[in-house]
């Protein structure tokens, strides 16, 4: 008897031991599990689990389960998550800097995107740890085209449209077309169109294809107008309380996933296209028009943001032209 309660004794310390040992984090996120980011962040927190020997164990609540999207930053901020991800272009109406990589026809190709981000890493970092949160690391979206229920010819064709919007950026292209400007997040951009709340939106090949476009529109215009990124973001003081080790593990994870990340949009950007097509929809490059019209609109939207970004904002934009 002495014995089992001595050993269950010891049991109790060993299971107490792990316990501690084991640190749990909620990790929040805006897209479907199905979606690309989301795959790859499941694949970043099994890294870690490997990595750390279970000692960091990242949950993954995705398609805005645990906060809206437009409240994952501040829940991270606040500690109520330990990391998350955000877009960094949903946040341009705390800072301009957050809507540089949605800027139309700045940085197009994932080359360019690429380089935008290396001009604009500190100054976005700088911001985000002055509000005590890191970088862990970053994943564009494929390039954003034009879904509409109606044909588009010209920009003047979007006049009175429901144009969804994920970003504030989006929404002033909307003004400046003479459309209805309607701030939807992906989670619930499939019911949105179903019921007419929106009929045209600006987004990628893949969220076409996560949201079944073709259910409800049949255009496409692959403008290539802009890459936004998704940034995984962590609370510094959850991260300062992690050992040394466990730190190293996170970073080298999250440098993996932004590799992979960055490559398999890439990869998969023509595969999306084709999922449209073979849906029925009518994927097609924009007219001459349709495209002059909004690379007019792009140069409006470029100098009002330089405007507000101020000389940060012009700093980043030319080293980005020097690279
Ligand atoms: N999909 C996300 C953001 C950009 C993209 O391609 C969305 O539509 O919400």
């Amino acid at each position: 008897m002495r014995t089992i309660r001595a050993l269950s004794g010891v049991l109790a310390l060993a299971l107490s031991l792990g316990a501690a040992a084991q640190t749990k984090w909620d990790m929040p996120t805006p897209y479907a599990a199905s979606n690309f980011h989301t795959e790859n962040i499941v694949q970043f927190a099994a890294d870690v689990d490997k990595a750390t020997a279970g000692k960091l164990k990242i949950t993954v609540h995705p398609a805005a389960s645990l906060f809206k999207a437009t409240e994952i930053k501040r829940a991270v901020q606040g500690g109520q998550a330990q990391i998350g991800e955000m877009i960094i272009s949903g946040y341009s109406n705390e800072d301009p800097i957050f809507g540089l990589d949605s800027i139309p026809f700045l940085a197009t190709s994932y080359a360019e995107s690429a380089k935008l981000w290396e001009a604009s890493k500190k100054a976005i970092e700088d911001r985000f740890a002055k509000q005590g949160m890191l970088i862990l690391y970053t994943v564009p979206w494929p390039p954003q085209g034009i879904y509409s229920t109606k044909p588009l010819n010209s920009i003047a064709d979007m006049k009175g449209l429901k144009l969804r919007a994920y970003n504030p950026m989006i929404s002033r292209i909307a003004e400046l077309a003479g459309a209805q400007p309607v701030t939807i997040q992906a989670a619930e951009l499939a019911q949105a169109m179903a019921t007419g709340a929106v009929n045209a939106n600006i987004t990628s090949g893949s969220t076409g294809y996560d949201t079944k476009a073709w259910e409800v529109v049949k255009n496409y215009y692959d403008t290539q107008a802009w890459l936004p990124k998704n940034i995984v973001i962590v609370n510094k003081k959850s991260f300062d309380a992690l050992d040394k080790a466990t730190q190293a593990a996170l970073l080298k994870a999250a440098a993996d996933a932004q590799a992979r990340g960055w490559k398999i949009s890439e990869e998969k950007t023509a595969w999306y296209l084709g999922e449209l097509r073979k849906n029925g929809m009518n994927v097609q490059p924009p007219s001459a028009q349709l495209k002059a019209d909004f690379q007019k609109i792009g140069k409006q939207i470029t100098e009002e943001w330089l405007k507000t970004a101020g000389p940060d904002g012009k700093a980043i934009i030319d080293a980005y032209s020097k690279k």
